[in-house]
């Protein structure tokens, strides 16, 4: 993607999310029309599907020749990530926006040939954005965030993981799980995919490991992390699919072996 090209769609894209994050706090207190999808703890609610509604039109209007691959159903069918293609998710965490009205985001990922050449992680509450270009650093608001720390070392890592790890399920025994709970230092949960790889890339989390995502969760952190000398990929070790779900490791490259190797590798069933 031409540089010069590539600043026009970054101020774009950064002037529509803050927008639609604007138009979302103005809107907090509204009555919430609230849906479920594959399952009961699986929310939708009218502002996800109107927000995407507003990126979608803006962006159909402004860059006709671009692609949208986006959750809630108001982009593309897409088969290929030839092309320009803006990777959205409108509210990512939509449980902590119904229920505790803080921790979700806005994700948005602009990939062009299936590289990741800008990412945006706005925390809407918190009026923080998150931004990078690929090749020119990650930003936290205005101030550019360190390369991650080439010391952390294993047992003082801090780990998002979601509690499914440590209950029974289809991909990893659970037993080992909690064992490399037990070895770390601690873990956290909050409760949105994007905000975890916002804060890997601050470097206040190590990593973060979880079992399956959409394109949408995780296309802008990617680019964030990378740009910060971290590394993104499925729990086993293989390059992750944007066209597909993905089981995810993101992580400081320092612990990643470590964590790979040593606990997910003998857990994968
Ligand atoms: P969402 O809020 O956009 O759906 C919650 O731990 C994280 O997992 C959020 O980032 C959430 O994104 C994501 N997630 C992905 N698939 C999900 C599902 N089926 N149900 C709930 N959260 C899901
Ligand atoms: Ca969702
Ligand atoms: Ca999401
Ligand atoms: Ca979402």
């Amino acid at each position: 993607m031409d540089e010069v090209y590539r600043e026009e769609v970054y101020h774009q894209a950064v002037e529509w999310v803050l927008e639609a994050g604007r138009t979302i706090r103005n809107h907090m207190n509204d009555p919430l029309t609230i849906d479920t999808k594959s399952n009961a703890n699986d929310l939708v609610t009218t502002m996800d599907k109107d927000t995407e509604a507003f990126f979608a039109s803006r962006i159909k209007k402004k860059y006709p020749e671009h692609f949208i691959l986006s959750e809630e159903g108001f982009g593309d069918e897409i088969r290929t990530m030839a092309g320009t293609v803006w990777i959205i998710d409108p509210i990512d965490g939509t449980m902590n926006f119904v229920h505790q009205k803080r921790n979700f985001a806005i994700s948005i990922g602009i990939y062009h040939d299936n590289i990741g050449e800008i990412g945006l992680i706005y925390n809407v509450m918190d009026d923080i954005l998150y931004s990078a270009k690929r090749g020119k650093g990650a930003y936290k608001g205005e101030t550019r965030l360190p390369l991650l720390n080439q010391d952390v070392r294993f047992n003082e890592a801090i780990i998002g993981l979601n509690h499914f790890w440590l209950c029974k399920n289809r991909l990893v025994d659970e037993t080992i799980m909690q064992q490399l709970v037990r070895d770390i230092r601690g873990t956290r949960t909050y409760g949105s995919a994007a905000l975890e790889f916002a804060y890997v890339a601050e470097g206040i989390l190590d990593g973060y490991l979880t079992l399956s995502l959409s394109p949408w969760d995780i296309a802008a952190g990617m680019v964030i992390v990378n740009e910060v000398g971290g590394v993104t990929s499925t729990i086993d070790g293989d390059k992750i699919n944007m066209l597909d779900k993905n089981s995810v490791f993101t992580c400081n490259p320092q612990i990643q072996q470590n964590i790979l190797e040593d606990y997910v590798r003998k857990a994968r069933k």
